[in-house]
């Protein structure tokens, strides 16, 4: 595996997932694939899961890890060519990358989207410029657009909690203050509908995300409409995708507290399991209750990102 960012990406989803679980019974049954070889976590971004469980998965498998926060310590990068740097931006990615190419096998990066220009975003200007001239396999930590390793560790997190063959899944907008990305509801979306699942979104209107990613999914805007019989809530906040509404991309449009995920929420689903990605604002999102009740998946998820983790590097390092 070369680029890792969307479900395709993984080939066959059920012997990735079969995979997953093989690497979560014996974390370490690779640890030789990796010796000598280096990889680089590029951080434009702040992070603690993936900063974390992605440093674990490269040294469950025997690498050396490197990891940059490109804003704390390193030259303020220019992004744009053609541009006379004569501002406060002392080095261009076109050479930053390639250097960065140098010093590893494999290179990890986080850069989300800016909201400036939603042609950029969604053309994943940065990281296909990391594709382009690193010269190393890229894979995302959560890009302008998508978040395959949240996603994958969700649908791991699915599998091993659901009660029925086909569970129910709904994906839910919830309020926050600040613009978020829909890097996570749009990968969710699309490893979804990949899954075996009954696929639900809900969101208020003019949230309405990339049709690329919505796929054949069933939008519902009554959210709890949506919500009844549910086996598993995902609730996460995204700020406007500029589908129905091309000015507000990356606005935020409602802050409208009714969405905000309670135990009356709850009470219609079939006792459903609550997932959210993780950080998550509590009394904006999820009630304190309902992310502290047994039904709360959130502390399982996030371990689980060190066995998405593992699975996608063991992918990159079979393909070295
Ligand atoms: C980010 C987001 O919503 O995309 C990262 C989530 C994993 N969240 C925040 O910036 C709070
Ligand atoms: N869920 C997730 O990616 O968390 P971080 O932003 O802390 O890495």
């Amino acid at each position: 595996m070369k680029v890792f960012q969307h479900v395709s990406d993984l080939g066959d989803l059920k012997g990735a997932l079969a995979e997953a679980f093989e690497i979560k019974k014996d974390p370490y049954k690779y640890e030789q694939l990796g010796r000598r070889k280096t990889a680089l976590l590029i951080f434009f971004n702040n992070s603690l899961r993936t900063r974390l469980s992605t440093q674990k998965a490269a040294m469950n498998l025997g690498m050396n890890v490197i990891v940059l926060d490109v804003n704390q310590g390193a030259w303020k990068l220019e992004t744009e060519r053609g541009v006379i740097m004569d501002g406060d931006k002392s080095e261009h990615l076109l050479e930053a990358i390639p250097v960065m190419g140098c010093y590893c096998d494999v290179i990890g990066v986080r850069s989300f989207a800016t909201f400036e220009n939603r042609q950029d975003d969604y053309e994943e200007k940065i990281l296909n410029q990391f594709i382009k001239y690193s010269g190393r396999p890229v894979f995302f930590m959560e890009s302008a657009t998508v978040h395959p390793l949240q996603s994958f560790a969700d649908l791991i997190t699915i599998e091993e909690y659901k009660k029925t063959a086909r569970p129910k899944v709904v994906l839910s907008w919830a309020p926050h203050p600040k613009a978020l990305p829909q890097a996570v509801p749009n990968s969710f979306a699309e490893w979804m509908n990949a899954a075996d699942v009954d696929f639900v979104i809900t969101h208020p209107e003019g949230y309405e995300l990339d049709p690329q990613f919505v796929g054949d999914a069933r939008v519902e805007y009554d959210q709890m409409k949506a919500f009844e019989g549910a086996d598993f809530i995902y609730a996460k906040n995204w700020s406007c995708p500029g589908v129905t509404r091309p000015a507000d991309y990356g606005k935020v449009l409602s802050r409208d507290m009714s969405w905000t995920v309670d135990a009356a929420h709850m009470a219609v689903t079939n006792n459903a399991y609550f997932m959210h990605c993780l950080p998550v604002r509590r009394n904006m999102i999820v009630t304190d209750d309902v992310i502290e009740s047994p039904q709360s998946l959130v502390i399982p998820e996030a371990a689980n990102r060190e066995i998405s983790a593992t699975v996608v590097l063991k992918r990159i390092l079979e393909s070295l």
